[in-house]
């Protein structure tokens, strides 16, 4: 059973995850009709669904709980964007916001003594640190890139090998 505390927080990730599903969304809507970029637009849509089935895996978790998961309304999204650099900026920082929410609600999972929605919290923290280190490989990789048209070609043309590469997760 969880306490009202720790179900507010997770109710609060549940939010979260959503939202950061949408925000992947409009970037993958927003990619899409860019030319040139189609693995780009295939990674955020990847991306979005991963978010939206790690919103759907705390739900069941506040459910079976004996919480209540909350569905939430969400802002709209932002839907374009200057460059590729800088929806690919927008998402380290949002992965890396994302992992504060994650530790906060760890930090009252331990100051109720929660221990099983501790041990369930772990899935995420491993999670967040891969997807910080891709996000930050892609921002990396583009900022060498620069304004090289061959360069976007090949960071197209790879982005789905290199976020299955060791060390990072399958996008898929
Ligand atoms: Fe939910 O994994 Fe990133 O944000």
């Amino acid at each position: 059973m969880i306490s009202k505390k720790v179900e507010a927080a997770l109710n609060e990730q549940i939010r979260i995850e959503a939202e950061s599903s949408q925000v992947y969304l409009a970037m993958a809507s927003w990619a899409e009709v860019q030319p040139g970029i189609d693995n780009v637009t295939a990674f955020f849509y990847q991306h979005s669904e991963e978010e939206r089935q790690h919103m759907l895996k705390l739900v069941h978790f506040v459910n079976e709980r004996g919480g209540v998961a909350k569905i939430p309304k969400l802002p709209e999204p932002q839907s374009t964007f200057p460059s590729i650099k800088s929806a690919f900026t927008s998402l380290l920082e949002h992965e890396i916001f994302v992992s504060q929410s994650i530790n906060n609600c760890i930090d009252i999972a331990l100051e109720e003594k929660d221990y099983a929605t501790h041990n369930f919290l772990q899935w995420y923290v491993a999670e967040q640190i891969e997807e910080e280190a891709l996000a930050r490989t892609m921002n990396d990789k583009l900022e060498l890139i620069g304004d090289d048209k061959s360069g976007m070609y090949m960071f197209d043309r790879d982005i789905l090998t290199i976020s299955m590469a060791p060390g990072t997760k399958p996008v898929v």
